[in-house]
């Protein structure tokens, strides 16, 4: 039988690009003004446009280029061959020492995310037109669902007038949205917290929502958890301190909140000698909550530990870290022992928020609330149709491919803003030198507590 082919790649463009934040408060400090990504556009014989999008940095930007002989020429077709041809190319940097972000070291991200999966996703977006599919049937075992279910994903917020004016934080205070005028104001509080749910409630509807901690003490962060759960009684609510609390803490800590939270995700890190692994296994043994992940499972041969020590029971499964197919095999993996799937997500454009709506959508079983800090870039839309948000789902769009399309416009606008700043790494401790001069990241010690 003749076989006639794919179409083929005949360009690939990779565009640095940067939006606006909010002074987002973490275990690891206090966001920028601005946060980076990378884009990736490939055009095909067919004359069809494929894009994806991944974090950004020049460390990614350049990985991403240099792919580019071994992407353009190829059918798209042939998607897993060219990946599989970018993994047995690509060298492990010097820098990256293998610990991953079990600390939450953000100067070691860049090594846990792939930039090979922008290109993943691309080529997926590339096939689906061609055959007329959307990207979500092409992943593991197809479609599963229509529209996906998001939380709300609240944050600590700085008084961003303390950066200033060296650090200029975007002012929305004229804004006729009153989520738009909220997030980029001060909120630190138990009953601030409870209104930036209620606003985002009312915005787009989330019934669920995690909470970043790591950032007060342990014991100030829980009483902003029942505060929600108060306001949300049928609200499930989690919270992220990332690791910041020692074994001890956490049990004390978590042991009250069981019926309270509905997960908890990464309660404390590696301690003693023992590995973040070791310590998660034994608070699991001490306190009756689920417990999710996303520090220390971020690939197989970690999640292999993982397993084996009964450490985790929801792996968040950053398409970004694990790749499209690898998050849907995790998912499948994860619904067939009895465990659960979920997302992790950093600062991203709308171009993730559509690519995280299909892996979530061919996900089998009952996946958690998909986690996305869209609602904190809203507006800055790089799609001419972005995918909305009502009431706490995201919808699947269910064109060919990813199903969207890039507002080239407004992608140079963003690349302009990148290209006007002096660095494009994420530095969480910049900001933070404003709000407390001298500091310094530590992973046990919660950013506003020195
Ligand atoms: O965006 O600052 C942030 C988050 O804290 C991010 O760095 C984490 O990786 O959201 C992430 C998480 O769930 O751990
Ligand atoms: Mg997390």
């Amino acid at each position: 039988m003749k076989y006639s082919g794919t179409p083929v790649v005949t360009e690939m463009q990779v565009i640095p690009v940067a939006g606006y934040d909010s002074m987002l408060m973490t275990l690891s400090g206090a966001h920028a003004p601005w946060f980076t990504r990378n884009i990736v556009i490939l055009k095909d014989s067919a004359g069809n446009t494929g894009i994806g999008e991944i974090h950004g940095g020049d460390y990614t930007c350049e990985a991403l280029r240099s792919c580019t002989p071994l992407v353009v020429g190829q059918q798209i077709g042939k998607y897993r061959s060219i990946l599989n041809s970018i993994h047995k190319a690509s060298t492990k940097a010097k820098e990256d020492d293998g610990e991953g972000i079990q600390t939450l070291d953000i100067s070691k991200l860049k090594f846990v995310v792939k930039a090979e999966w922008a290109i993943e996703c691309a080529l997926l977006d590339l096939l689906g037109q061609h055959l007329g599919l959307p990207m979500c049937e092409l992943l593991g075992e197809g479609k599963q669902r229509d529209q996906v279910e998001t939380l709300g994903y609240l944050f600590y917020v700085s008084k961003k007038e303390k950066a200033a004016p060296e650090l200029s934080y975007l002012d929305e205070s004229n804004s006729k949205d009153p989520w738009f005028r909220l997030r980029r104001t001060q909120m630190l509080t138990p009953e601030q917290i409870v209104e930036q749910a209620g606003v985002l409630n009312g915005k787009y509807g989330f019934k669920n929502f995690k909470l970043k901690g790591g950032v007060l003490s342990g014991s100030e962060e829980m009483e902003a958890v029942r505060a929600l759960k108060q306001a949300f009684p049928d609200g499930r609510i989690n919270i992220d301190p990332n690791g910041a609390w020692s074994l001890k803490e956490a049990i004390e800590l978590c042991r009250p909140m069981e019926g309270i939270l509905s997960y908890i995700e990464d309660p404390c890190g590696p301690e003693s000698g023992f590995s973040s692994r070791e310590i998660m296994a034994e608070f699991k043994n001490a306190v009756n909550l689920p417990v999710a992940t996303n520090m220390i499972a971020t690939d197989w041969r970690q999640f292999y530990h993982s397993a084996a020590l009964k450490a985790v029971d929801i792996v968040l499964a950053d398409p970004h870290f694990w790749g499209f197919s690898g998050s849907v095999r995790m998912a499948q993996i994860l619904n067939d022992w009895g465990l659960t799937w979920g997302s992790h997500s950093n600062n991203h454009f709308d171009i993730t928020l559509t690519a995280f709506a299909h892996v979530a959508a061919a996900a089998p079983g009952n996946p958690t609330a998909l986690d996305t800090h869209w609602i904190w870039q809203d507006g800055q839309n790089l799609l001419k149709d972005t995918p909305a948000i009502k009431n706490g789902y995201l919808e699947v769009p269910d064109k060919p491919g990813l199903g969207v399309t890039i507002n080239m416009e407004r992608v140079m606008e963003a690349n302009g803003l990148y290209n006007s700043l002096s660095s494009h790494d994420r530095d969480d401790a910049l900001a933070m030198q404003y709000l407390i001069p001298g500091w310094k990241y530590d992973c046990k010690k919660p950013a506003l507590v020195r």
